[in-house]
């Protein structure tokens, strides 16, 4: 269903420069990122690239830890959770994971810009272009920017309406250490190294919180080449000044040697699908992709990238009503928002920049959408910028597969390969347990040991576990047996074998994780101490009890594996269940405990609910109730703070079926946790709660899990009428929705593979006809043939 020409445009439009970072617009082809600035007598690009991390390879396993493992069992078994909180913190964590960094800025000096009007700056989202232009006294000027995906290259073309009439100074620098030199007369290359260690240094405290060490860390290089119309370029204090041309072509390309380090790293294997991964040397890399840029035209530059970003983008389409706004200055939207007016297109347009973001951060051979996604500008990033697998990588990848971006979850299930290498050394080194294991900070060098700090979030060896979730959610949107089998099940299996070691018998007989933690929140012991270390947490058990069943169901369909399966069904058949607290709400740990912050930003126990699916209305009625009650009670006390935190709310009422709470959370991000460039703020920026809040919207006008689709499931009314084209399901279709007064229209459900599709409209009987006009049988289950597409209606 790709759509030859969109209806609307989808673009981020302000009047005036970007004055802070996050004003300023994201281009990105997962591999480069960058943020234009949009300024005139000044322009800033400020530049990523996606393997440009500090450290270098190295093991962060803690021999000691498994020392400890047993007597910390003692200990929780006992009651004495405290101590053994104190144990695991003393004894059984690794060291913090390092930090992804910024790769430099190009800047571009426009003398005679500092007086200028009619000033315009857009991002296209359609197009992946950003557009500038203003007028000064000599006329008018325009740059447009984009970063190509096919060519691997930023471009970036400055243009005068008055011949001869661009005069610009352009210069790179970086915040890392580096040199710049001439290339060739009209370019620049610049060199840089890369810090070996950079420390958390939230509190600033840190005196040594950047070190260097020669020749340990990764060597990156950005390459600038110019292509003028008409004029010159000359050499002048270290800037390439470009005088009396009509338009000018910049070409930037970056790289760093970490495919390299990478190999020489006996614990690391090669990576598969790496993009850099051929035998040129940095420098030949960046040179080889730039001569094969300028040596075609501008024109053909921009048909290759525009077609590639539409063909991926335009599987999509959103209409909320509303769009008469969509020529405003997003900056004033968004302030009228804030100030309670309504304004769906915006919430439209929210939905659409997720997709945006997650093309710009994730494609195909690239590294995963980190927490900046690919965008960062700071030396020492919050939390550093890595990826933190206790929510917001998972986050990331909500949207990849409903918003038809499949192919965009490759680098993260690239990552969990990755992990699943050092993670089995992890498993070994620090529980003598079997298959892999991931922590809750992974970075590039896939580190997947605990890191330092506190147990109540460094402990968690769940990262792995619910990685896998997305191997499996993968396949339930594309089902494709080679991919189970060659790549899904095996990562799978590994993180299954590594959770039937892990559980052990709880007082009950049951099984359980001891010890265990519920991410980055505590429970009050009885002496009133905040503590996190228990057994069977929530999170935990509803981790296991999911891998388990996808593996069983991959089991059944590979047909392989039957000790495997009944080892399987055995320990499922014995697991610790989720309990329900005496009040009524569902219980985060084993133990009926008082919460220590009972508004909490996450929301661990309720992971069944969403993204994982047990937890519903047909088949666990008390527990969703439960989960309805623990929500209600983490909001008023003050819950859902942080911009991730609200989008998983939107993702929860979504599933609860509550269109309007579900909304109002969706108001909630905008108003509250939304930069002018529409960034979600932590605060501060973190990209998950854009890709949470994007995966929350299409939620709420479609569901596919429990084996039906149901269609507008939590419309609020604020959408009155209006459509969306292109949302996948799983099982492998693609539909269509349109609505009016709240109703449903309309479906169209495109098969891409034979199977019994179920569908559900508040559980009325549809009418269903093929696209040659028949009519179907009445029934809700519709046996569809690959290739087939059938109207629904009600
Ligand atoms: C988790 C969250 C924090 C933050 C950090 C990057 O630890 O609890 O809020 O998002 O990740």
């Amino acid at each position: 269903m790709n759509k030859e020409t969109q209806e609307h445009p989808w673009k981020l439009i302000y009047n005036q420069p970007a004055a802070i970072w996050e004003e300023a617009l994201p281009l990105g082809n997962g591999h480069m990122g960058a943020m234009v600035f949009g300024g005139t007598a000044r322009e800033q690009i400020q530049l990523n690239e996606d393997t440009l991390w500090s450290g270098f390879p190295r093991d962060t396993n803690n021999y000691e830890a498994l020392r400890y493992l047993k007597r910390v069992r003692g200990l929780v078994t006992e009651g004495r959770y405290a101590e053994a909180e104190e144990t695991i913190n003393a004894r059984m964590l690794g060291v913090n994971t390092q930090a992804y960094l910024p790769l430099g800025d190009l800047y571009l000096e426009h003398d005679g810009a500092e007086n200028f009007s009619h000033y315009q700056r857009e991002l296209d989202l359609d197009s992946g272009i950003a557009k500038v232009s203003y007028h000064t006294k000599t006329g008018e000027f325009t740059r447009e920017a984009w970063i190509s995906a096919p060519d691997g290259v930023c471009v970036i073309q400055a243009k005068s309406s008055v011949k001869g009439g661009l005069q610009l100074a352009l210069s790179l620098d970086s915040l890392l250490k580096h040199s710049v030199e001439l290339k060739g007369g009209n370019g620049l290359v610049l060199k840089g190294n890369c810090p070996t260690h950079i420390a958390d240094n939230y509190h600033k405290d840190h005196p040594g919180a950047i070190l260097y060490e020669d020749g340990l860390g990764l060597t990156f290089e950005l390459h600038l080449q110019v292509i003028l119309t008409g004029g010159s370029v000359e050499y002048t204090d270290g800037k390439l000044v470009i005088s009396g041309a009509d338009s000018a072509q910049l070409l930037l390309a970056a790289g760093t040697d970490y495919e390299e380090l990478r190999s020489r790293a006996s614990h690391l294997k090669k990576r598969s699908t790496a993009k850099n991964g051929n035998n040129l040397s940095l420098a030949e890399s960046c040179e080889a992709r730039l001569a094969a840029a300028a040596a075609k035209s501008y024109e053909e530059l921009r048909d290759r990238h525009t077609e590639d970003h539409k063909r991926i983008f335009r599987r999509v389409d959103m209409d909320l009503g509303g769009r008469e706004r969509d020529g405003l200055p997003t900056d004033e939207r968004l302030m009228k928002y804030k100030a309670g007016q309504e304004d769906p297109a915006l919430e439209a347009l929210l939905f659409q920049y997720g997709r945006y973001l997650l093309m710009g951060s994730s494609r195909t051979g690239t590294q995963a959408a980190n927490l900046q996604g690919i965008w960062n500008h700071h030396l020492t990033p919050p939390w550093n910028s890595n990826y933190t697998t206790n929510i917001n990588t998972q986050m990331n990848y909500w949207l990849a597969e409903v918003g038809n971006l499949s192919e965009l979850h490759e680098p993260l299930i690239d990552m969990i390969r990755e992990v699943s290498e050092t993670g089995a050394r992890t498993a070994a080194v620090h529980y003598g347990a079997r298959g892999w294991v991931a922590h809750h900070n992974v970075d590039l060098w896939r580190s997947s040991s605990p890191s330092g700090g506190d147990a109540s979030w460094a402990f968690w060896p769940m990262g792995g576990v619910w990685l896998c979730r997305h191997l499996w959610e993968h396949y339930s949107f594309n089902p494709d047996a080679a991919y189970l089998a060659e790549t899904a099940y095996p990562l799978m299996k590994g993180a299954a074998l590594f959770c039937l070691d892990w559980l052990v018998e709880g007082p009950d007989g049951l099984l359980v994780t001891n010890p265990s933690t519920s991410p980055e929140n505590r429970f009050m012991t009885k002496d009133g101490q905040p503590c996190s270390v228990s057994m069977g947490s929530a999170m935990d058990m509803s981790l296991i009890r999911e891998l388990f069943e996808h593996c069983l169901h991959a089991v059944r369909i590979l047909g392989v594996d039957s000790e495997f399966q009944q080892q399987l069904e055995e320990a499922l058949s014995r697991l610790s269940p989720l309990k329900i607290s005496n009040d009524g709400r569902l219980q985060e740990w084993n133990e009926d405990f008082a919460e220590s912050e009972p508004g909490h930003r996450h929301v661990s126990h309720l992971y069944g609910l969403y993204p994982g699916e047990f937890i519903n209305g047909r088949d666990t009625p008390e527990l969703l109730e439960a989960s309805r009650l623990s929500l209600q009670k983490r909001i008023t006390s003050g819950g859902g703070h942080t911009g991730w935190s609200c989008a998983w709310l939107i993702n929860l009422y979504a599933r609860l079926k509550d269109g309007e709470a579900a909304y109002g959370f969706v108001r909630t991000l905008l108003s509250r946790s939304a930069y002018p460039n529409l960034f979600d703020a932590h605060p501060p920026f973190q990209i998950d709660g854009n890709f949470g809040a994007a995966a929350g919207i299409a939620e709420m006008l479609l569901q596919s899990h429990l084996g039906e689709i149901s269609l507008l499931p939590a419309l609020p009314d604020a959408w009155k009428n209006g459509s969306v084209k292109g949302l996948k399901a799983r099982g492998g279709y693609e539909l269509d929705i349109e609505w009016q007064n709240h109703k449903l229209v309309s479906a169209v459900i495109a098969a891409s593979r034979d199977g019994i599709c179920r569908l559900n409209y508040q559980q009325q009987e549809l009418k269903v006809q093929r696209s040659d006009g028949t009519l179907l049988p009445a029934g809700n289950a519709l046996e569809m043939k690959a290739g087939e597409v059938y109207l629904v209606t009600v």
